[in-house]
């Protein structure tokens, strides 16, 4: 048997095979609250075969949103919508994950296939952001942000604690915090965008604290067998990419011992400079040292959607769960494929039996073998 299609077990929660779908952002939602799209979009990647899919990046505050049509759950009207993808999601067999973040100094902008940039404050849908510091990311980008008082630093921990519990109370039951891309968590680790000189800013402890911070707050709600995770970027690709490594796995450590049991490893992206070696699998390496040097189950997405690199990555011991995204969006039913590229005996049966009997049932059109 393929190692992809072994199950994973953290806490309570089994995956019936290793195929993570990462958070994709829809842009679709109307004031945070879930769309048609969105039910049919998640329910129909469950029903193509993946152990774990997780909701896309959704606002724990109106102000956190990285377009006006991300998803949120900061207020009880957007919990049934959340509750009838999980619920959709679970009857098809995968675990049910979302993400819950706040989108910092990256927040206020237009769709990306609207320009991905900033809508001023003064237009539809602009707002002023927030960040650790007024240090505008630039780019597309270039809203100069409020540096967070402690009060607006305690509210938003806060409003991460309210989204998680509402996360729960919509059946949900894989969590990921969003500390990565640039967004206000990873700018509070980040040199590029956190010159503070209080206990939110300057040495990599003090760096860290709000993520820690949250993590704690959100660990008290969120129930203890099911798993809690963060997507977390531990380089920037910036030059000084080994002491940020350095600094990310000391942190992570500390998420482990604050009830983190599981990471999903990706890149900082808090600087529009940054070089990154785009290719397949190419942060699985950096992910199998956090794994090995935290001793943490990790994930990562970038690159891993061709099956074999997948398989190794699992065989090598390097990942626990590859993340494919994009691969998704081509191809719903990507797990079936990634079965039949590794020549998984009756493929079929990672899809649903409403698919799988008749893929099976008759020969195919090619060789006369049926599909599977
Ligand atoms: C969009 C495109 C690419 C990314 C993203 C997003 C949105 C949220 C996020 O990451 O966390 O990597």
């Amino acid at each position: 048997m393929a190692a992809l299609f072994t199950p994973f077990t953290l806490k309570d929660v089994t995956l019936r095979n290793r195929i993570g779908i990462p958070p994709m952002c829809q842009y679709s939602a109307v004031d945070g609250v879930t769309t048609d799209w969105h039910l049919a979009h998640y329910t129909g990647m469950a029903r193509g075969g993946a152990g774990l899919v997780i909701v896309e990046a959704t606002a724990v505050s109106p102000e956190g949103r990285i377009t006006p049509g991300c998803t949120g759950l900061w207020n009880d009207d957007q919990v049934p919508g959340m509750a009838a993808i999980a619920r959709a999601m679970k009857t098809a067999g995968a675990v049910a994950g979302i993400q819950i973040g706040h989108a910092g100094r990256k927040a206020s902008a237009n769709k990306p296939w609207e320009g991905d940039d900033h809508i001023a404050n003064d237009a539809p849908g602009g707002w002023q952001t927030i960040s650790p510091s007024a240090i505008a990311f630039g780019g597309g980008l270039p809203k100069v942000p409020t540096e967070m008082s402690l009060d607006d630093i305690a509210r938003v921990k806060a409003d991460f604690v309210s989204a998680a519990e509402r996360a729960r109370d919509a059946g949900f039951e894989w969590l990921e915090l969003h500390f990565a891309h640039g967004y206000l968590a990873q700018s509070f680790f980040s040199v590029h965008a956190n010159t503070r000189t209080d206990q939110y800013g300057g040495s990599a402890e003090n760096r860290g604290r709000f993520l820690l911070e949250t993590l704690q707050a959100v660990r008290a709600v969120w129930p203890e067998n099911l798993p809690l995770t963060a997507r977390f970027g531990v380089l920037e690709f910036d030059g000084r990419d080994e002491e940020t490594i350095a600094e990310a796995i000391a942190l992570v450590r500390r998420f482990k011992d604050n009830g983190l049991d599981f990471l999903s490893v990706s890149m900082g992206f808090s600087t529009p400079d940054a070089n990154i070696p785009w290719g397949p699998a190419f942060m699985a390496p950096i992910a199998a040292r956090v794994r090995a040097e935290t001793g943490l189950p990790v994930g990562t997405a970038w690159g891993m959607d061709i099956p074999a690199d997948a398989e190794r990555s699992i065989v090598d011991g390097q990942l626990d769960v590859p993340m494919m995204a994009r691969a998704h969006l081509a191809d719903p039913h990507y797990p079936f494929r990634a079965a039949r590229e590794l020549g998984v005996p009756k493929a079929s049966s990672v899809l649903p039996d409403q698919y799988a009997y008749w893929l099976a049932r008759y020969p195919g059109p090619q060789n006369g073998d049926p599909i599977d």
